[in-house]
């Protein structure tokens, strides 16, 4: 049977918690099958409750199998709970480790001591975001609806934040400054102690006026960073996903093949090899709109025309590919390519208007980053190209964008925590 799990900690070194329990379930007879990226979230809370409750959790969703039934299950969970010091005495208070049955296949459960699906599962982004990152399409039995279609009708959203991690001496906004491990481990190290769930890295710039390179160049490039990175990567526990950023399928099938999570392809996920790439796999795959790589400021969507509908024209298209490619959509996280042959009003159109995105059914990935659109609004520095970006974030945060791309994800993490505070709570 697959089951997933719904695990919180916000109490003690909540990371540690959450570690210990994925290592006690296989032992306890339910086998971890996939995690999802870790999210911080506001303590929900009962009415009433005192102020030192107020603890931030960290979430987590857990693919399992098991061929244990239902509430043997919730025993052994109860055991590994009571293992980590959990006083099960106070309702929602603070806890080392909370692990809940989200749901158990396809079956609605209910007895005295469960109910399955878990009843809050609809109003709950902390359960939500966790599992869209694993599975958007899962549908809740009894609801109808796929976790996805849930998690965007809350006021709640959660984004996963992308961590820019560059490896060229050209990119555009922070050239040279993370070409050697050193530096690339410094950047990295402090995107995982904010809490960053995927590092995007990156060895071809592809900004307007880059050089393109060929793969092996690029993998020439890639490669030592990429080991060093996996290798490090494997004793964080519960680390945050790596994503390469790149339109060759070679590059894309070398990563993959030593430990790449994602494709971050500004190719679009259209060229045959890349397509191929993609059916052979079970990774996720962002597929960009782009005109022109790298990115030509002349060449930029018709100005007469809708950019988003424009858009979801390209979408549309894309789909057949990828249905015909045999690639199922929910392996695909669209980004609508912000620089990539958009001129500055259209890139504000479509930042403006990203929930028209969510009737695609895909995941929606945004890089708005530094990018070229602020130039005529901003100061021109580094510096008042973040604020912009980190204001714009906030705002897509509102529009329930599922992944934001961010040269800057500690300050943007930072930020968020403040907005996320001041949410409704219902
Ligand atoms: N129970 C019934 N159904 C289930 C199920 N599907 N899975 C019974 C697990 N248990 C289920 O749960 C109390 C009893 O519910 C169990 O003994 C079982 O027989 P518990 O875990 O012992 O106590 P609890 O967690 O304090 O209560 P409850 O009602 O499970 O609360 P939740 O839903 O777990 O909520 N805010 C954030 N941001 N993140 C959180 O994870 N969690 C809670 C607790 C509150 N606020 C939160 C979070
Ligand atoms: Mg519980």
């Amino acid at each position: 049977m697959t089951l997933y799990l719904g695990v919180g900690s916000n109490l003690g070194d909540r990371r540690a918690h959450i570690a210990r329990a994925l290592e006690a379930l296989p032992a306890a007879g339910i086998d971890v099958v996939a995690v999802s990226p870790l999210v911080e979230t506001p303590a929900l809370l009962p009415e009433g409750a005192p102020p030192e409750w107020n603890r931030p959790f960290l979430n987590a969703a857990i693919r399992c199998r098991t061929s244990l039934g239902p509430e043997a299950a919730l025993d052994r969970l109860k055991a590994i709970e009571a293992e980590a010091g959990r006083d099960a005495s106070a309702r929602w208070a603070p806890r080392p480790i909370d692990l809940d049955i989200l749901l158990w296949g396809d079956e609605r459960v209910r007895t005295e001591r469960l109910t399955v699906p878990h009843p809050g599962i609809a109003e709950r982004s902390f359960v939500l975001t966790p599992l869209v990152a694993l599975d958007p399409t899962l549908v809740v039995p009894g609801l109808g609806k796929t976790v996805l279609e849930l998690s965007r009708a809350l006021a709640r959203p959660i984004p996963l934040w992308m961590g820019i991690v560059n490896v060229t001496p050209d990119s555009f906004s922070d050239g040279g400054e993370a070409t050697t491990w050193d530096a690339v481990e410094r950047k990295v190290d402090a995107m995982i102690e904010a809490g960053v769930q995927i590092l995007d890295i990156g060895a071809e710039s592809t900004r307007p006026g880059a050089t393109p390179l060929s793969s092996d160049e690029e993998w020439a490039r890639l490669a030592p960073i990429l080991e060093r990175l996996v290798d490090k990567l494997a004793k964080v526990p519960l680390a945050p996903r790596i994503s390469i950023d790149t339109y060759h399928a070679d590059v894309a099938r070398r990563a993959l093949d030593l430990g790449a999570a994602i494709i971050n392809d500004v190719g679009g996920l259209t060229s045959p090899a890349m397509l191929e790439v993609a059916a052979a796999s079970d990774a996720d795959f962002v597929a960009m709109h782009s005109l022109t790589i790298p990115a030509d400021r002349a060449v930029t969507l018709p100005p007469d025309r809708d950019p988003v509908d424009e858009l979801l024209r390209w979408l549309d298209e894309r789909r057949e590919t990828w249905r015909a490619a045999g690639i199922e959509e929910k392996r695909i996280v669209f980004d609508p390519g912000i620089g990539f042959g958009k001129n500055p009003l259209q890139s504000l159109e479509i930042l403006r208007n990203v929930r028209r995105f969510h009737g695609t059914g895909f995941r929606v990935l945004i890089g708005h980053s530094r990018k070229s659109f602020m130039s005529g609004l901003t100061r021109q520095d580094v510096a008042e190209r973040d604020l912009f970006t980190l204001g714009a974030s906030l705002q897509l945060c509102a529009q329930g964008v599922e992944v934001i791309r961010v040269h800057d994800p500690v300050a943007h993490i930072g930020a968020y925590r403040g907005w996320a505070h001041l949410l409704p709570m219902r």
